[in-house]
């Protein structure tokens, strides 16, 4: 199990949190999803041989939000 944080820019309440977490968790290999809506990360932790980091930004940025590279 492989674990990332991404930055997520432009949620700005609960619902946002529950819309990303709502197109990041049927993503094939996701575990878990926590989000800490205040500095707008994004913990995701997943299986490596099911799905990719790459995969969960085109699947955030779908829903609407920016995904900061750090
Ligand atoms: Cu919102």
């Amino acid at each position: 199990m492989e674990k990332i944080t991404l930055t997520v820019k432009g949620m700005t309440c609960m619902g946002c949190v529950r819309s990303v977490k709502n197109v990041l968790e049927p993503i094939p290999g996701v575990a878990s999803v926590e989000i800490t809506l205040d500095n707008g990360q994004v913990v995701i932790a997943f299986d490596s041989a099911k799905s990719n980091t790459n995969q969960f930004k085109v699947a955030i940025q779908d829903a609407g939000y920016e995904v900061v590279d750090n």
